[in-house]
């Protein structure tokens, strides 16, 4: 959680296709088409569990095409990607 909050600030958790549509469209309003966002989601802690650092519910399912892959088996953190079908991946901390 520390490593991601560092990276990334002010962190989301993310619950539903509704909100996943929500927190999407922000990141286009601010940020811009093509970009990417970090979000809260991490398995720093242990391998393969995701865990919002905000501590609620892990029940994200929308990742994106062949994520989570743990790249070089380091990759710990969430980001969202605004892009129209790549939509969830991770990267290293
Ligand atoms: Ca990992």
């Amino acid at each position: 959680e520390v490593a991601c909050v560092a990276v990334g600030g002010n962190l989301a958790s993310i619950h539903s296709k509704d909100h996943y549509d929500f927190v999407k469209g922000l990141i286009k309003t601010s940020a811009g088409p093509n970009k990417q966002t970090w979000v809260g989601g991490t398995d720093a802690v242990k391998e393969g569990v995701w865990l919002w650092s905000d501590g609620s519910k892990f029940d994200f399912t929308f990742w994106g095409p062949r994520q989570p892959d743990n790249a070089g088996r380091r990759e710990d953190c969430m980001a969202l990607v605004n892009k129209e079908r790549s939509n969830m991946k991770y990267r290293p901390k």
